[in-house]
């Protein structure tokens, strides 16, 4: 039994010693093949089958709620560029874990998220715990969702799970699982699951590859906007380089989930307005408006005007055919982000245009009495965190302070929740720093977002993943009171959030925590958190 656990493996021998494999153990070793051996989730009795015998050479992260499972998986995902697996309780466990796959869904996160199902047998007279059309209950929000026909195409379902959220572009799968599938016998033929791989490998042809370059180097005044899609290691030094050599500015798509250009690059411009009319105003004088990586474009504030600048034409590179088709201007090709990427900058001619010049950074903030605003704070954590920290950002009103104040070099230094669905950050960065060990997470969150994943506190202290969370405490739903502004409506109810002690919080959850009112504490207290090796939560008071 002890040997059997350590390999992950479970196989009842008959006396002619052939080994016969069950579903569970077949499972396992897809699960293994693919580097998936962390499991997120929080189980409940559908999903004990699942977890027993589990093997040592996985890990299982308990969260405490199914919204932060999902979320500490999501960062995970994003951080290794890789999938990450979910295990959720029925259909009460996935619908916690909804507002989490929306966001999930709209950042590209390759999530394999399985569900415990009551046992076959049963499901046809609903018992509790039945997850009822179980494979409709996720949608539209995953790929591909399957609850298997029988106990068998289990392992089956499992790999084609694996590779669809992978495959480009990337996104979350749901697999529900009646529990009494796992002790049954597997298929002889499920052996050769787990060494199938699949490969992508889409270039535009060489005819529309010179085209486009030839379109970038008769451009008059061309500019790149990067987008999520682009924070892969290889396509970010490339878009680096396509930028230089065509001497292009550079920014961010809006609302992006991901930075995906060095900020401190002569080239960067900053992060693009989510209104249609800003951010064609912003455009305006550009001939040619090549996109990487992003859909055209993630708005938000309604804001009525042109889709593009007079006389600009616009081009997309996108992994996404949905991004590419629903676009309601421009011309889109459908291809790897960083192979095209690539290939560009081996065939493009450096253009004779002048570099841009670097953005001047914004003064420091000067300190004044009473509570620090943003811009204080932000020049702090900029002055103090090493170059290489990660920012994970959900403190809605101060996104475009962030974005002009935090220098953020390296790739993956970024994450924001793709579909604004708030009770990302708390998790995620948790998730973010649980894949990357070797840099420093820093969130950065609201008082009001930090409620909705508050229990990612309990995870990283109690697995010691050393996230440093901040919480700026101005006490209102300040993004909230800006919109109402714009559509008029300052009067409403709802948008404070007054008296709340997130040092108890945190404490009462196992995390060190510390109450900053002045630059000079802030900047002591994160020095010394930087210096421990464990979750530490500073709640500082903003205006
Ligand atoms: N619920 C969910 C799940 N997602 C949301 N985005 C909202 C509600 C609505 N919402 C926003 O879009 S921003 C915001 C809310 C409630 C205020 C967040 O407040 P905060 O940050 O304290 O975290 P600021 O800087 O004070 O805005
Ligand atoms: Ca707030």
């Amino acid at each position: 039994m002890k040997l059997e656990q350590r390999t992950g493996l479970e196989f009842r021998k008959t006396s002619k010693e052939i080994i016969m494999k069950t579903v569970h153990s077949v499972s396992y070793d897809i699960l293994r093949r693919h580097g998936l051996t962390t499991i997120f989730g929080n189980p409940g009795s559908n999903e004990l089958p699942f977890l027993k015998n589990f093997p040592l050479d996985f890990k299982y992260i308990l969260g405490l709620h199914e919204g932060v499972v999902m979320g500490m998986a999501d960062g995970f995902a994003q951080a290794t560029g890789g999938p990450a697996f979910v295990n959720l309780h029925s259909a009460a466990g996935t619908g916690n874990a909804m507002g989490a796959l929306a966001n999930a869904w709209n950042s590209h996160t390759p999530l394999v998220v399985t569900a415990g199902q009551q046992v076959r047998s049963m499901m046809g007279i609903e018992p509790l715990l039945a997850n009822v059309e179980a494979a409709n209950l996720p949608k539209p929000l995953v790929k591909w969702s399957c609850e298997p026909a029988c106990a068998e195409d289990v392992p089956l379902a499992l790999t084609r799970a694996i590779h669809t959220a992978s495959a480009p572009a990337p996104g979350p799968v749901y697999l529900s699982i009646p529990y009494d599938d796992w002790d049954k016998p597997a298929n002889d033929t499920a052996r050769y699951l787990a060494e199938r791989n699949v490969r992508h490998a889409s270039l535009p042809s060489a005819e529309l590859m010179g085209a486009l370059l030839g379109k970038l180097q008769r451009a008059r005044n061309p500019v790149l906007v990067v987008g999520p899609d682009v924070d892969a290691q290889s396509a970010n030094a490339a878009a680096v380089q396509l930028a230089e050599r065509l001497c292009m500015p550079v920014w961010m798509s809006p609302s992006a989930p991901r930075c995906s250009f060095p900020t401190t690059h002569a080239c960067f411009r900053g992060m693009l307005p989510a209104g249609v009319a800003s951010l064609s105003q912003l455009l305006d004088g550009h001939d040619l408006i090549l996109v990487v990586g992003a859909p055209v474009f993630r708005y938000h504030q309604f804001e009525p005007g042109e889709f593009l600048p007079a006389g600009a034409e616009l081009i997309s590179i996108t992994c996404d055919v949905l991004e590419a088709t629903r676009a309601p201007m421009g011309d889109a090709i459908v291809a790897d982000i960083a192979l095209t990427l690539r290939t560009m900058v081996d065939h493009v001619k450096p253009s004779t245009r002048a570099m841009p010049t670097a953005m001047p950074r914004p003064e420091p903030e000067p300190e004044e009495p009473g509570r620090l605003t943003p811009e204080r704070v932000f020049d702090v954590i900029d002055e103090v965190a090493p170059e290489d920290a990660i920012y994970v950002n959900e403190s809605t009103s101060t996104t475009d302070i962030l974005w002009q104040r935090l220098r953020m070099t390296s790739q993956g230094s970024y994450y924001f929740a793709a579909a604004g669905g708030l009770g990302f950050a708390m998790p995620a960065a948790v998730g973010v720093q649980l894949a990357r060990p070797d840099r420093r997470v820093i969130g950065i969150i609201g008082d009001g977002s930090a409620n909705f994943g508050i229990t990612a506190l309990w995870t990283a202290a109690q697995y010691k993943i050393p996230t440093i969370f901040i919480i700026m405490k101005n006490g209102t739903y300040a993004a909230l009171r800006w919109f109402a502004g714009v559509l008029k409506a300052e009067d409403v109810p709802g948008l404070d959030v007054p008296d709340i002690d997130f040092c108890a919080l945190a404490r009462g959850y196992g995390v060190r925590a510390h109450k900053v009112q002045s630059s000079a504490a802030l900047h002591a207290t994160l020095t010394e958190a930087l210096n421990r090796l464990e979750p530490v939560l500073i709640e500082v008071e903003t205006r």
